[in-house]
This record gives C-alpha cells, sequence and structure tokens, in this order.
C-alpha cells in the first residue's frame, strides 16, 4: 500500500478465506481504489471478489460506467458481489466513485461528512447504473470504503482524520467490524 492508502481485511468467523478484497492502482496521473464484497462468504465470495479486481486490473483505461459493464459480464458465472471504485484523477483533484450495492464510501473532509454511492443491485447479475458522484478534493480529505461487515454507522472523530491512513484502516475495523461478515476498509488521503 502507498503511504497516502491503508487497507484491512479479515474473514468472517469459521472461514479462512475472505470474500471482500480491496486494491489500489497508482497510476501516473490517477489512483483508483476498488473494494469488492462477494455475495455470502467462503472461497465463492472470494472467488467473485477477485474475479472483478482481475477485470479492474485489465480495464483501467475504462470509464467508470464501462468499467463496471465489463465486471458485470466478467461475474455473470460467479456469486456476483458489490462493488466500489474510487478514481481520484491527480491532476484536476476530482474524486469520481461509482457503485453498486452496499460498499459504504464516506469522504471525510474538514467542513463536512458526505456518503456516497447510492447504486443498487448486483455486479454479475445486471444492475440499473446509477451515474457516479463526482466530487472535487482538498489536500488531507479522507475517503473511507467499507463492506457490511463493518457497521454503516462507523465514522472517525475529526481529530483523528490525521493519523496514518493504515492505522485509520485497522482501528476502523477494531471499533466498528463484526465477526459474522466478512469485514473490510479501504482508506484514501488525498495528498
Ligand atoms: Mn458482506
Amino acid at each position: 500500500m502507498a503511504l497516502n492508502t491503508g487497507y484491512v481485511a479479515r474473514p468472517c468467523k469459521g472461514e479462512t478465506l475472505c470474500g471482500d478484497v480491496g486494491r489500489v492502482w497508482q497510476l501516473p496521473t490517477r489512483c483508483v481504489l476498488a473494494l469488492a464484497d462477494g455475495l455470502g462468504h467462503g472461497p465463492h465470495a472470494a472467488h467473485a471478489a477477485l474475479l472483478a479486481m482481475e477485470c479492474i486490473a485489465q480495464n483501467l483505461h475504462l470509464e467508470c460506467q464501462a468499467l463496471f459493464a465489463a465486471c458485470d459480464e466478467r461475474l455473470r458465472h460467479s456469486r456476483g458481489a458489490v462493488l466500489a471504485v474510487a478514481v481520484i484523477d491527480l491532476d484536476s483533484n476530482l474524486l469520481t466513485l461509482g457503485s453498486i450495492g452496499n460498499i459504504r464510501s464516506k469522504l471525510f473532509t474538514p467542513a463536512r461528512n458526505v456518503r456516497l454511492g447510492a447504486g443498487r443491485g448486483i455486479v454479475g447479475a445486471g444492475f440499473k447504473w446509477t451515474p457516479p458522484d463526482q466530487v472535487p478534493l482538498s489536500n488531507g480529505d479522507t475517503l473511507l470504503m467499507f463492506s457490511d461487515g463493518v457497521a454503516e454507522e462507523a465514522t472517525v472523530q475529526a481529530d483523528y482524520l490525521n493519523a496514518p491512513p493504515q492505522q485509520l484502516a485497522q482501528d476502523m475495523l477494531a471499533q466498528w467490524g463484526r465477526h459474522d461478515d466478512d469485514a473490510s476498509v479501504l482508506v484514501y488521503r488525498h495528498a
């Protein structure tokens, strides 16, 4: 993980493979973060989430909608997954956040906390596309993406937002994570 990102995932109790998978790609002018939660638990859930990551890795040049369409096609014969993808354009400082299903994405800035990503459905089972959110970022803004194995109301105290992203991810999981579902947290701090 790069210095300005953090990631942690743990399988639900009784499983060894985690059905939540997150990845970060640092490109010359963009940073791409993705978090997928394969339906259910165990190897089949992990397989679906890994297929999504593989598909994104091979299609990083695509626009958000086309990227989700490619993932939907790739996951057609899998369990399916919920998926959120954040693209940060490092020239324009613009965050584009596409999401299908219940990966939670929250942006913390000094002025406000914003919940992003409203698309419903399952990647691999077809879905009605919902246009991505677009938000300009300032230095220090922190994006948290987490699966439903972490409490929906999970939040970060303002005075804690400067903590290193990896520590933030670990502490979030420790404080808000459930043990009866796969749980994962992906953090990005804009710099
Ligand atoms: Mn889950």
